[in-house]
């Protein structure tokens, strides 16, 4: 893992923090079913991707249709830091977006059959805490995530970003990752 702070400065992150909560960008909020019952996710979801890039997960395709431009010198700026090779970019981007503390996501694994394990997650907006384990009852590896900062983790490794209490502001994540056809 690596925890690069300052990735984007504070007012590149805050005019594309801007661009992704205006109307460029659509939101959705999930639900999905837990143990045979339907749940609403606590927080909104956004996608993007190469055209045709499907990343299934909870049951649910996220099929992209392209990158908006204004996003391209990001995912390469992400992908150089990452150390994607040239044929291999990142091709799909998830947005979450909590627009509160009580706005979160609980312990989970992005382990896909068809996704790359290195995943880039960039967040904007209010610090907030997420954590990272091996498994269900080991010890856990705590960051607080800071606007502009950018975090290369491997998906297979339980995470969690937290709830609070604490009065925060709005938090938008952005996870790059490399899909390949299933
Ligand atoms: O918002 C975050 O930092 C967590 C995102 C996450 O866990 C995921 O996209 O799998």
């Amino acid at each position: 893992m690596q925890y690069i702070p300052s990735f984007l400065d504070d007012n590149e992150a805050q005019q594309l923090q801007r661009w992704l909560t205006s109307n460029a960008v659509h939101w959705l909020r999930e639900s999905f079913p837990i143990f045979g019952k339907q749940v609403t996710a606590p927080r909104r979801l956004a996608w993007f991707g190469d055209d045709g890039v499907n990343y299934r997960y909870t049951g649910i395709d996220h099929c992209a249709q392209g990158w908006p431009e204004s996003l391209q010198p990001l995912r390469a700026k992400v992908c150089a830091m990452a150390k994607r090779p040239a044929e291999q970019p990142f091709n799909f981007l998830l947005a979450n977006r909590y627009s509160h503390g009580e706005e979160y996501m609980g312990w989970h694994r992005d382990d896909e059959h068809a996704a790359d394990p290195l995943i880039a997650s960039l967040s904007l907006g209010a610090t907030r805490r997420f954590r990272v384990r091996s498994g269900p009852g080991r010890p856990s590896t705590v960051f607080d995530l800071a606007n502009g900062s950018l975090l290369l983790l491997d998906g297979r490794q339980q995470h969690t970003l937290t709830k609070t209490k604490r009065l925060v502001g709005e938090r938008i994540n952005l996870t790059f990752r490399r899909i390949d056809a299933a």
